[in-house]
């Protein structure tokens, strides 16, 4: 049964936020008008009062020069005439009174002013309004940051282990550049610090998935992902492809329990177009590196002849699975399942460099993960 249907539909938190936003954006752009508007009234009220407050500083400084003046100009001619002794002790008795009037009129004036802000009933609506949209946009960001995660991308597995779902397992990932469709995959979440998609499983099952499959079914994916045999499909592998280098690794199991692994630093999936063509090096491991001679070859299936064998024999027909046949193969880890040498030359789960061409391997798995 083929489990790796795509799911054409967004969930609805998503859409509903993404609309959401964009009304919250709209509201935003509209209050931040009118609070402009408000701000330039108060502006011009407050210069009008700093105006007045600077002319009555003025006089104070003009009274204190003259002041300064006359006590100059009668301490110099020493002629300090009881008169005008009389008249300047009047002086700051005179002064007293003028910067209490000064005071009464800067206090007056800023009063006035404020009197006539409050009188400004529409100015108040506006911002009472302002006010109260201000309190209902901090609620809905609120609401909103809640369903911010449902709105980070999760394009991959290593997405889901950033977003801090650090369990392996079944999961669901939107691979496609600009699109919504979401995607079963198998997560590794543990494995040499997780992060990883697995895009292929042969185990000891039963039933045992069929790997002689057309070219569509490689295309599309096909098998079970929960505790089966599956291959995750060359469009997914693709889709991770354009997101970004990856690096693939394989982990190998023979049938005497021992394991051998295989790690590439690059790994690429080219377009339909190109036959889904794989470029793969920066071998690291102990199984031995048998990917280097399939680099640069296109897909083939039973259907769809791409390797360089004979143009009249199909790599895939005669040895069985799908693989990035050349003629033919040091690996194919979609070849038919046999247990360890009972296999005929080639015929078998191959890793030549490990175990020969006789030897069909007991499980294997395939995962990849954005280059770091
Ligand atoms: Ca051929």
């Amino acid at each position: 049964m083929h489990t790796l249907l795509i799911l054409v539909c967004c969930s609805s938190i998503l859409v509903n936020n993404c609309v959401y936003a964009q009304h919250l954006h709209e509201q935003i752009e509209i209050s931040k008008t009118e609070i402009l508007d408000v701000i330039l009234q108060l502006s011009g009220k407050i210069d009008t009062v700093n105006r007045k407050t600077d002319n009555i500083q003025k006089e104070i400084v003009n009274i204190q020069e003259e002041m300064t003046y006359m006590k100059l100009m009668f301490g110099s001619n020493g002629l300090i005439a009881n008169e005008l002794n009389d008249k300047l002790s009047l002086l700051p008795t005179h002064i007293s009174n003028m910067a209490v009037n000064m005071g009464n009129s800067i206090t007056d004036s800023v009063s006035y002013e404020i009197k006539e802000l409050k009188k400004d009933t529409n100015l108040a609506d506006r911002v009472a309004d302002i006010n109260s949209t201000i309190n209902q946009m901090d609620q809905r960001l609120s609401t909103i940051s809640i369903g911010v995660q449902d709105l980070a991308p999760r394009r991959s597995c290593a997405d889901l282990y950033k977003l801090g779902r650090k369990i392996s397992g079944p999961a669901q990932i939107a691979p496609y550049m600009h699109s919504c469709n979401y995607v079963p995959v198998l997560c590794d979440q543990d494995s040499d610090g997780g992060r990883w998609t697995v895009i292929q499983k042969r185990q000891v099952v039963e039933p045992r998935e069929d790997f002689q499959k057309p070219w569509a079914d490689y295309a599309q994916g096909f098998g079970k992902l929960e505790g089966g045999e599956f291959w995750a499909g060359l469009d997914l592998l693709h889709a991770l492809s354009k997101q970004g280098n990856q690096e693939l690794l394989i982990e190998l199991e023979d049938w005497e329990g021992e394991k051998r692994w295989a790690k590439y630093s690059t790994f690429k999936i080219g377009p339909p177009e190109d036959n889904y063509r794989l470029t793969v090096s920066g071998y690291t491991g102990d199984a031995g590196n048998n990917m280097g001679y399939h680099n640069g070859m296109p897909f083939s299936t039973h259907d769809h002849d791409n390797d360089n064998w004979y143009t009249e024999s199909n790599c895939a027909s005669y040895f069985g699975g799908g693989w990035w046949f050349k003629a033919c193969m040091n690996a194919n880890l979609n070849g038919v399942p046999n247990q360890g040498t009972d296999t005929l030359n080639s015929h078998g789960i191959l890793w030549v460099r490990w175990h020969g061409r006789m030897y069909s391997l007991k499980s294997t798995t395939m995962k990849i993960r954005p280059s770091e």
